[in-house]
């Protein structure tokens, strides 16, 4: 299938059936076959450079700050103290840059499986790449799964930076996963994960609430914004093993000043608190 054509790029999938976006390309910069997926990066005309995994956006420098800083900054200022953080997936390294500069974080272990992703992303995306350089990181390529089971018991923060749950990270959006995620944390862990859209995805949310409510005392949900994704949204899975993390309640609420200082584009304290609030349709049926 082309992915590009008469100048643009469209976002088919079976995960958003009857439709579809598209962005403007000004220039195709890569286009290749990993060992696990098809990579394409194309510079648009209004985003900024574009990666794309098997046919789906994950990121556009234009707006890729609203997803990163939310997936990282939601949990860790829900935790206490979190210190040692693991990311799984997030091949780009924008949650890496998050992560390693949050003050209280002393060390990130990342596990990506594709290591043309990263590569990729430091020839292309090197706003997002920097996250990679960081001296808090230590970058494992390698399979998730393994890494968590060899290493238990571990973490304070787990945050799971995946694609959609089609092709190889269908098994990141089911429960063998999140016992496993339960497993690696601390006894006092918060795990933040790729929730999928409200628009798009209701049920599977739902699906994945209730089993993740039988393994953590507090669940919640919460979503950002972010244009260039199907349907404009996407959510994040929150999940603690303390029951008195209340991840509506930053531990440490910013003050602007605080906030111009961390030079966030999207979070602030406020928003924190805000992207719990569920619209009415989505609210009634979830669980949480
Ligand atoms: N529907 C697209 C979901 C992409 C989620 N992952 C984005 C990776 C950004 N670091």
């Amino acid at each position: 299938m082309d992915l590009i054509k008469d100048g643009w790029f469209t976002e088919l999938s079976p995960l958003w059936p009857g439709q579809a976006a598209s962005l403007e390309v000004e220039e195709l910069l890569y286009h290749k076959k990993s060992k696990y997926q098809d990579v394409l990066v194309f510079k648009s005309k209004q985003y900024g450079n574009v990666l794309v995994l098997d046919g789906v956006i994950q990121c556009s420098e234009r707006d890729e700050f609203a997803y990163q800083e939310m997936i990282a900054n939601l949990p860790l200022y829900s935790h206490p103290c979190p210190k040692k953080v693991l990311i799984i997936g997030g091949g780009d390294g924008g949650v890496a840059r998050e992560v390693a500069r949050h003050p209280l974080v002393e060390s990130v272990v990342q596990c990506e499986i594709d290591e043309d992703v990263i590569n990729v992303a430091k020839d292309f995306l090197p706003g997002m790449a920097q996250g990679f350089y960081s001296p808090k990181l230590t970058l494992h390529v390698g399979d998730g799964f393994e890494f968590m089971m060899a290493n238990q018991d571990s973490f304070d923060v787990i945050i799971t930076d995946s694609s959609d749950p089609i092709g190889p990270a269908e098994c990141l959006f089911q429960e063998p996963y999140y016992e496993l995620l339960k497993s690696s944390l601390k006894s006092d862990g918060i795990l933040c994960s790729q929730g999928e859209c409200q628009w798009l995805h209701l049920d599977l949310i739902k699906e994945m609430q209730t089993f993740c409510k039988k393994l953590f005392p507090v669940v919640d949900y919460a979503y950002t914004c972010v244009p260039s994704y199907s349907s404009g949204q996407i959510g994040f899975m929150l999940c603690s093993k303390d029951p008195d993390t209340n991840f509506r309640e930053p531990e440490e609420f910013l003050s602007k000043e605080e906030v111009e200082d961390m030079a966030f584009r999207y979070y602030n304290s406020n928003i924190h608190k805000a992207s719990f609030v569920l619209p009415e349709f989505a609210r009634k049926v979830n669980v949480v």
